[in-house]
């Protein structure tokens, strides 16, 4: 049997995103963002797939601005703005030596007049320091879902061009104010996603039967693209220590069967909702296949020659992604969507969760070698766990998660065995979550990924306690042991 332990450096932890752990909108003069316009659904069905969970319309928007009686959950998370001390006190208990979380765009900039909120800045450090003096190392977010409400109302967000001004600006903040607390950036959390999710992703509004959603959505893309390039160069400019990184939705799919069909719409699919992000991010081109698409799909994209050297230029220096599950593709008759692919049936080889999320941790390690040998830059996984409405048991004091604890065993097994018998170049791992917060899609609390549970509901009651779980104890003895644990049956 294998017994392979983490590399020299590795960066080992869990990660959490401003908008869904913070809470505390309101507080130090934050101005609103995307995510505090998302309203939790009781009736919500978790395994459908049909829905867009994402996105969010004009009508959809508009509403809930209106509508007082709606549930925000990304309005109060589980108040880690306040309880930061604490947490990191647990953080350090359940083995985390990294944390990657995100920096909210609408507390460093509240409004549109490009004046930094100070007593946000002040705060963040305040919270920087505090993992620094845990001992803990930090990656830093750029934006991770969090678009503020002005730009959402004054440009439709990165629809419009001015959005990457209004972005640097943002992250010149950022990189300046924060620059000692770390050395690993993200910019965008699942660039990939904004063609699935243009409220989440980018800011803006789409209604689902403009004949431009698709061009809107792909112009607010690339104009992340260069906006990201241009955080590269500025990032490198303010310390040549950084390492910028972008992120992905991995989105690991499988052909359905193997019909030469099924294959070639898994092909096409993967092409268009994965590689091509990485082709532009990693090597500063567009790759042909996806400027065929645009053109059959009659999409016009707005890029210049001076952005195409931008792009070119500026490159980031390792790649990022969370990985989740895997999924199949299979063929579309239909031809309603020219690459010829839709979401195919459920793999009999695997195991899902509630919400259909198949469990798949050997398709972790097919993917990172093949995202490794394609770009030849560093990987590292920032976001990978397991979804679980779980409660926690008062009469033995403890939630036993055991299936959290084998989820996360034998996904970082196969992320060993990439590094060791694949040689795939892998920097890091930080688990969602460290600690229980607000689901992005489904916008319940009670999808729980923690090591650490934490007692407050889908509508925001409870004592807002924080309890080790079984998964955290597990959890620090692999780090201590440094992965060997990992091995033990
Ligand atoms: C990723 C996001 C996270 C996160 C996670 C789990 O897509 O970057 O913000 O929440 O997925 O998804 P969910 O919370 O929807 O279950």
């Amino acid at each position: 049997m294998s017994n392979f332990e983490f590399p020299k450096n590795f960066m080992i932890g869990g990660a959490a995103a401003a908008t869904q752990y913070e809470g505390a909108f309101d507080q130090d003069d934050k101005g609103m963002c995307v995510a505090d316009y998302k309203f939790y659904n009781p009736k919500l069905v978790r395994n459908d797939t049909k829905i867009n969970w994402l996105e969010m319309t004009k009508q959809e928007y508009n509403d809930a601005k209106k509508n007082k009686d709606l549930v925000f959950p990304f309005r109060w998370g589980i108040d880690f703005y306040n309880k930061y001390a604490e947490d990191f006190k647990l953080f350090k208990q359940v083995g985390i030596n990294t944390f990657r979380t995100s920096i909210s765009w609408s507390r460093i900039i509240p409004k549109n007049d490009g004046v930094v909120n100070q007593k946000a800045v002040d705060h963040y450090k305040k919270i920087f320091d505090e993992a620094l003096k845990n001992n803990i190392k930090l990656v830093l977010t750029i934006n991770h879902y969090d678009c503020p409400i002005w730009l959402l109302e004054e440009f439709n967000g990165f629809e419009n061009k001015k959005s990457i001004e209004k972005f640097l600006e943002y992250a010149k903040v950022v990189l300046t104010e924060f620059d000692k607390y770390t050395d690993y950036w993200i910019c965008f959390n699942e660039i990939n996603l904004t063609t699935h999710g243009g409220y989440t992703g980018a800011g803006l509004v789409v209604d689902e039967n403009d004949d431009k959603r698709l061009e809107k959505l792909y112009n607010a893309v690339h104009n992340q693209f260069v906006a990201q390039a241009l955080c590269v160069k500025l990032a490198h400019k303010i310390n040549p220590n950084n390492k910028m990184g972008s992120m992905n939705a991995a989105g690991h799919s499988y052909p359905a069967s193997t019909n030469p069909k099924d294959g070639l719409a898994e092909l096409k699919v993967s092409q268009m909702y994965k590689w091509y992000f990485y082709e532009v991010i990693a090597n500063g081109v567009y790759p042909q296949y996806a400027l065929n698409y645009f053109q059959k799909m009659n999409i016009k994209l707005n890029i210049t020659e001076e952005e195409k050297e931008i792009l070119k230029n500026n490159t980031v220096d390792y790649l990022t992604f969370s990985y989740y599950s895997s999924n199949t593709v299979e063929y579309d008759e239909e031809e309603k969507n020219i690459l010829h692919g839709k979401p195919g049936p459920r793999n009999k080889f695997l195991e899902a969760t509630e919400w259909g999320w198949q469990i798949d941790p050997i398709g972790l390690r097919v993917f990172m070698n093949d995202l490794y040998y394609r770009f030849k830059k560093p990987i590292m996984i920032v976001e990978n766990g397991m979804g679980v409405d779980e409660k926690w048991d008062d009469k033995k004091n403890e939630l036993n998660d055991s299936y959290r604890i084998n989820y996360l065993q034998e996904h970082l097994k196969n992320l060993l065995l990439a590094i060791y018998e694949d040689g795939v170049e892998c920097i890091g791992y930080t688990i969602w979550t460290a600690i229980d917060l607000v689901s992005l899609s489904s916008k319940e609390m009670s999808k729980r990924y923690g090591l650490i549970y934490v007692d407050i509901d889908d509508y925001g009651k409870g004592s807002g306690e924080r309890r080790i779980k079984e998964s955290g104890k597990w959890f620090k003895q692999v780090v201590d042991s440094n992965g060997k644990k990992l091995w033990e049956n």
